[in-house]
């Protein structure tokens, strides 16, 4: 089944070609086209005139103008790629071929894309992201072939590639008086920016213009330079040595993506960058001080279980070793685990980890040997010995667990422990990781806690604190999603008290969710995003770890839709 107008139209070709090859700093389009913004622009290229007028036909699929084909297919990419997948083969969410799709009808699509599910599907529709008008354009869309981005190699990749301060302008020496360890980078999701604030005054010190819907951020393993990565692939280098820290470098690589680390293997600090794609699947590394593409590694191939083709094996998270000079790779279609060893970049050398499906967030054991991450649809948590480059273990954990970076805590009756939340329960899983002391424990899921609901994103604790925090974001229940459970970690069998973060911040109307905790570097404060609509107010609110209480509240117009937030001190080490 073909549809008419996509891949073979030019018309069609050019305008992905134009999200392809969109510019990095966009403001020069927006003069000549006033409709769209700089992020749109950087997103997705300018608007394709040439499209209108005609039609889309798929056999077995409501027909649609190509002015309505163009729109469902901007509204899939930003809202529903990153889930169910560019090609729709699924992921976390379900497949969406047309195959499926047409089965199912339009009525039937209508109704799930605006009352979600329980299996974690968003109220697209109820809950007013999505008008009527395009819950209905989204049913007749999906029933429709997907259309192939283009892909995007070296010379599209140079050609984004921009140092705006060369190496040799930069500063010798530190040129601020911020205590650099204790800055956090938020991301401003939906201004494309990230805060960088001071975790001693509170203030921002800068807003960086960054990609669009800006995901995570990264510092480099001295603290020097900080990576950001937005959904459109756009990676920002900043300097933290400026005065006022800034760009210093840009590059778009690729039309999707999620993730950025850089080297931290003993002689290689800083040396290199690596960026991770959801379209095309593949990874890039980089040099650390300009961002210049060295090396471009594709992840399509075979599954870990059925060895059956993936075409879109999006790449998730990914991590330094410390242990090797490798950067450690969740392909998450295929389900394998990568380990790249950065040592000779001619002769790139690749030991794949078979895992499980479909590998998403993770992170470092306390001793930073083990690297768990979570394969969320087979509802496991893959175990990675980094020292000796094999699996060491996967362990159950239920259901869709989503562990960020996870939390490490000591648990008095099983030892040291890593813990993750979960996506479709309460379930909050703690995993023996210290094969050495407590053998037995190793590798097992020793503890389940219950906490306030589904919907968890982050869990979070610090070397220095009592407190394992755990947040539900996108629980339905808004009590829930807007406070935060704190567990005493000396007393794990008490349960939890309830914080109420949001009520705290002293905000207006919105969903007010309250997402990620983050400690400052002494791990005496933790961090909270009161996360609410572009055009509402959202807020910071930063809690005294041992007393529980609210500290202080950051609001400002500037922090527009804040989500993540990465001290640099704690992320810089992989302390959590
Ligand atoms: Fe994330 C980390 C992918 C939606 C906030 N997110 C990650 C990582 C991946 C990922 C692969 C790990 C990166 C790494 O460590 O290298 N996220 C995705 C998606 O595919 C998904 C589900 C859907 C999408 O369309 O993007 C998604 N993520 C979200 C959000 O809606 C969140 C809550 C708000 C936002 O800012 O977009 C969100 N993701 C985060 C945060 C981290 C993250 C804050 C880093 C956590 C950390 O402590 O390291």
């Amino acid at each position: 089944m073909k549809p008419s107008i996509p891949r073979s139209c030019p018309a069609f070709l050019a305008a992905v070609m134009a999200l392809a090859l969109s510019p990095i700093s966009g403001f020069a389009q927006t003069e000549s086209h006033p409709k769209t913004t700089p992020g749109e622009l950087r997103y997705k290229g300018s608007p394709a005139e040439a499209l209108k007028g005609g039609q889309v036909v798929t056999p077995g699929a409501p027909t649609l103008s190509a002015t309505e084909f163009e729109v469902a297919q901007q509204l899939y990419f930003e809202r529903c790629a990153g889930c169910h997948g560019v090609l729709r083969k699924g992921a976390t969410g379900k497949p969406l071929t047309p195959d499926i799709t047409q089965e199912r009808g339009t009525e039937y699509l209508k109704v799930f894309i605006n009352f979600g599910s329980p299996g974690g599907m968003p109220n697209w529709g109820t809950s007013g992201e999505f008008t009527a008008e395009q819950v209905d354009l989204m049913a007749r869309y999906l029933q429709h072939e997907p259309p192939t981005p283009p892909e995007y190699g070296m010379p599209e990749m140079k050609a984004s590639w921009k140092v705006q301060v060369p190496v040799d302008q930069r500063p010798t020496k530190k040129m601020n008086n911020y205590d650099l360890d204790n800055i956090f980078a938020v991301t401003l999701r939906d201004s494309g920016q990230v805060a960088l604030i001071d975790g001693d005054s509170k203030d921002i010190i800068r807003i960086v213009e960054t990609g669009y819907a800006v995901h995570i951020s990264r510092p480099s393993s001295s603290g020097r330079y900080l990576y950001t990565i937005g959904r459109d692939a756009l990676i920002n280098l900043i300097d933290m040595w400026m005065e006022k820290p800034d760009t210093v470098a840009q590059i778009k690589i690729g039309l999707e993506a999620r993730s950025v680390e850089t080297s931290k293997y003993k002689g290689w600090e800083d040396k290199y960058a690596i960026a991770g794609t959801y379209w095309p699947p593949q990874f890039v590394i980089m040099e650390g001080d300009t961002l210049e593409p060295l090396k471009i590694v594709s992840t399509r191939g075979m599954t870990v279980d059925t060895q059956e083709y993936h075409p879109e094996p999006r790449v998730a998270a990914i991590v330094a070793s410390h242990e090797n000079p490798d950067f450690i790779v969740n392909v998450k279609e295929t389900g394998n685990i990568l380990l790249v060893n950065y040592e000779d970049m001619d002769n790139l050398q690749i030991t794949t980890i078979p895992a499980a499906r479909f590998l998403h967030d993770g992170g470092w054991d306390s001793t930073h040997r083990y690297f768990l991450t979570a394969a969320n649809k087979s509802n496991k948590i893959a175990v990675v010995d980094s020292k000796e480059r094999r699996l060491a273990a996967l362990v159950d954990a239920e259901k869709i667990p989503h562990p960020g970076r996870g939390a490490n805590i000591n648990d008095p009756k099983y030892g040291p422990v890593w813990v993750t939340s979960a996506l479709g329960n309460a379930d909050i899983t703690f995993i023996g990781t210290d094969p050495a002391g407590h053998k037995d424990n190793a590798w097992k899921a020793v503890r389940v806690l219950q906490g306030q609901g589904g919907g968890s994103l982050f869990v979070k604790s610090h070397p220095e604190s009592k407190n394992l925090w755990v947040d539900s974001p996108l629980n339905p229940d808004p009590k829930i999603s807007q406070s935060i459970a704190v567990f005493d970690i000396e007393n794990l069998d008490k349960g939890f008290e309830v914080l109420p973060i949001a009520e705290w911040a002293g905000l207006g109307e919105g969903p007010k969710r309250v997402v990620q905790p983050d400690y400052n570097k002494a791990g005496d404060e933790v961090w909270f995003s009161v996360w609410s609509g572009k055009n509402q107010e959202s807020a910071i609110v930063i809690v005294d770890d041992k007393t529980r209480k609210l500290k202080h509240v950051i609001k400002d117009k500037r922090l527009v839709t804040p989500t993540g937030k990465f001290n640099m001190y704690n992320t810089m080490r992989d302390i959590y």
